[in-house]
């Protein structure tokens, strides 16, 4: 796979991609990474890449003509462009994986207020954003889609276990993690763990599997008019989308949460739980 990033700073891509499973990755032939100056394809003799917006307003805008151009330079039949924005469609493992099929992905990095909307209209890009903050500008949202897409290519990540593992969960499950030492500080790692009886220690990692964390944690309200449901008991919950189901919740109430959120993800049902209040919720009798 190959990918071709368009920046005015490419020196910040130096380091993220000679080390770690990325920097491996390219020495071994498996990916691809060339990074452009977009001031290559800026007009001389300033070497300008922005301008002000029309309409007025503050902070400049990023120029048409050096993207456009760079972008019909570098990119290859069939080769995806992504511009990284604050907006854009949000970044998710399922994007990622999908994103990991490609020949060739193209990645603009903006600066300055922003782009001038004609360069998505006429490159026909993908706009993609790795989270709701403003960054100073794409590139290190381009190196979080690099490294997200990189290991879901085939032969990239050496442990294929893993990526097997994560097919089940989705890549987003965990399950807390320990070490050696067994006591560190007084801490101790779960007695299950140091077992050996393997069935217990999996139905131990499916109870606790983690979901993925919220910002605020805890229920929050569903999308559409739908309702939280008393998760306490066995109840109706809205999908979101009109339709009903029932999840019976037991002493498996979070992984169960965790199954149903897997078996219906489109329908946004069931907010995340941190971990931590997991924890503290399981020792208060399984109640979330
Ligand atoms: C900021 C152009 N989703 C994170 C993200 C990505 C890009 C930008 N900000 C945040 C950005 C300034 C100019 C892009």
């Amino acid at each position: 796979m190959r990918f071709d990033v368009i920046t005015i700073f490419p020196e910040l891509f130096e380091s993220p991609l000679q080390v770690s499973l990325v920097g491996k990755a390219i020495d071994g032939g498996l990916l691809e990474v060339e990074v452009h100056n977009l001031r290559n394809w800026a007009p001389h003799p300033h070497r300008k890449v922005d301008d002000a917006p029309f309409g007025g307003g503050a902070g400049m805008v990023m120029a048409p003509g050096p993207v456009v151009d760079a972008v019909e330079e570098v990119r290859r039949p069939g080769g995806r462009v992504i511009q990284l924005s604050a907006s854009g469609e949000p970044l998710t493992q399922a994007m990622a994986a999908e994103l990991s099929q490609q020949n060739q992905l193209v990645l603009v990095c903006g600066r300055y207020e922003g782009m001038d909307d004609r360069i998505q209209e006429i490159l026909g890009s993908q706009e993609v954003s790795i989270g709701e903050y403003v960054l100073a500008g794409g590139e290190v949202a381009a190196l979080v889609l690099i490294e997200a897409v990189a290991r879901l290519v085939p032969g990239v990540l050496g442990n294929e276990v893993s990526l097997a593992e994560e097919s089940f969960t989705g890549g987003l499950l965990e399950y807390p993690q320990y070490t050696r030492p067994a006591d560190f500080r007084g801490h101790k790692v779960p007695d299950v763990l140091l077992s050996g009886n393997h069935k217990l220690i999996a139905d131990w990692r499916r109870q606790d599997s983690a979901l993925p964390a919220r910002s605020s944690g805890g229920p929050e309200p569903l999308p559409r008019g739908a309702q939280w449901a008393d998760l306490g008991a066995a109840g109706p919950v809205g999908l979101g989308s009109g339709t009903p189901c029932t999840v019976r919740l037991s002493s498996f109430c979070r992984a169960q949460l965790a199954r149903v959120n897997l078996e219906a993800p489109a329908a946004g049902l069931l907010a995340p739980t941190r971990r931590h209040r997991a924890v503290k919720s399981r020792s208060k009798g399984e109640q979330l």
